[in-house]
């Protein structure tokens, strides 16, 4: 291995795909030997047991009383500077860019040049924020400012750049999963306690925000238990979560919907369905669908943002214009119809998710970012 980085990481340690992704990459990283600096609000969820080269720094934040409202970003970027020089840190990364590459902009006006700024964006801070004019100028100086920017999909950094009107290089790395952890199993045992042996099961992960369009995956299974035999679970919370159960009461399909709640050990969950339903109005990658790629379970989605640079349709599953509800329940019907089908989607998803979305490879395209920004000068 080349010389080792101390690495400094700051997420939304509680947040969805991005945490997780941020949160495996320092394990990642620690693993092959650097020094991984974990600097947020909370403990990343993902953290989990101790680490050996893995540090903790917690940002707390003052709450004077001339605050109106404590700021939490003057107190990250004080505590980045303050692990940067105390650590001797060579590299921020930074998944965000609001408000986490501003903050990691401030640290660096607090330490020097010395320090270089890498920053993921995920989705949220170019596809909800970059919306709003006010903050505009706020990103375009975050992303501008950062010695390297990656985004999770090609469709991420095209609307970056339209919307930013952003000309700097932004390089490529998709999500990842840990496949010691995302791999084919057999779960009969447990799927035995959510459907019988001639019921399918459609499943839906998701943080039950809005631009999921959960309704949606109401709709496709409602078409599809019409034909076939089938049960639906939901699995995490948010707030759409009471809509879709008074939905759910109002077609009569309470005795065959489950809703089991934010669940940690999703590998072992989702590995139980015949189909993952992503029908989101926006999604810079989708990062559920690259998860039950990996346990081998097809996705049936829409074409929004990153969805089809990860889920082939036809192949690994199917996708459908936004909010075609009809097409998708066609695709569904189609691939729990025909097990000689859906054994052939498995084999394509294991090995797509192995292939294209590999652990180490996306975690080396990091390593080299981070060597590539150190040499900058
Ligand atoms: O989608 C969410 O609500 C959560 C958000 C997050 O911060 O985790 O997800 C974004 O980042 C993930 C990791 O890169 C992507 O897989 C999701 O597609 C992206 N969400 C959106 O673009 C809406």
């Amino acid at each position: 291995m080349s010389q080792p980085l101390k690495i400094g990481i700051t997420c939304y340690p509680s947040l969805g795909g991005s945490g997780v992704v941020a949160t495996e990459l320092g394990k990642l990283l620690a693993e092959k030997g650097h020094e991984v600096h974990f600097i947020s609000h909370s403990v990343p969820f993902r953290l989990g047991a101790f680490h050996k080269n893995i540090y903790y720094h917690e940002v707390e934040v003052n709450d004077y009383y001339v605050f109106r409202y404590p700021p939490y970003d003057l107190s990250l970027a004080t505590k980045m500077a303050q692990v940067v020089k105390q650590e001797k840190l060579d590299v921020l990364h930074v998944h965000y860019a609001v408000p986490h590459a501003v903050c990691a902009f401030l640290a660096k006006q607090m330490v020097g040049d010395n320090l270089k700024v890498v920053t993921t964006l995920h989705g949220t801070d170019i596809t909800v924020l970059a919306q709003d004019e006010s903050l505009k100028d706020l990103i375009r100086l975050a992303i501008n400012e950062s010695d390297a920017v990656t985004s999770v999909s090609q469709d991420l950094t095209r609307e970056t750049q339209e919307l930013l009107d952003i000309t700097r290089g932004i390089d490529l790395t998709y999500n990842f999963v840990d496949e010691r952890f995302y791999y084919p199993r057999d779960v009969s045992e447990l799927r035995k306690e959510f459907a019988s042996p001639d019921e399918k099961i459609m499943m839906h992960v998701s943080n039950f925000r809005p631009v999921k369009r959960v309704k949606d995956v109401v709709d496709v299974f409602a078409r599809v238990s019409k034909e076939i035999p089938a049960r639906l679970l939901f699995v995490g919370e948010g707030p759409d979560l009471p809509k879709i159960q008074c939905q759910i009461r109002e077609m009569g399909l309470e005795e065959k919907v489950r809703f089991l709640g934010k669940q940690d050990e999703i590998a072992q969950i989702i590995s139980m369905a015949d189909v993952l339903m992503l029908p989101s109005e926006k999604e810079s990658f989708g990062l559920v669908a690259l998860e039950a790629m990996a346990c081998g379970i097809p996705t049936i989605g829409s074409m929004a943002g990153g969805i089809p640079e990860l889920v082939k349709h036809g192949e690994t599953g199917y996708l459908a214009p936004i909010g075609d509800t009809a097409a998708m329940a066609d695709f569904a019907l189609q691939l729990l119809h025909d097990d000689a089908l859906a054994a052939k989607m498995r084999e394509a998803c294991i090995s797509r998710a192995k292939t294209q979305f590999n652990s180490d490879k996306i975690t080396k395209q990091y390593e080299q970012i981070y060597y590539r920004v150190l040499q900058a000068e």
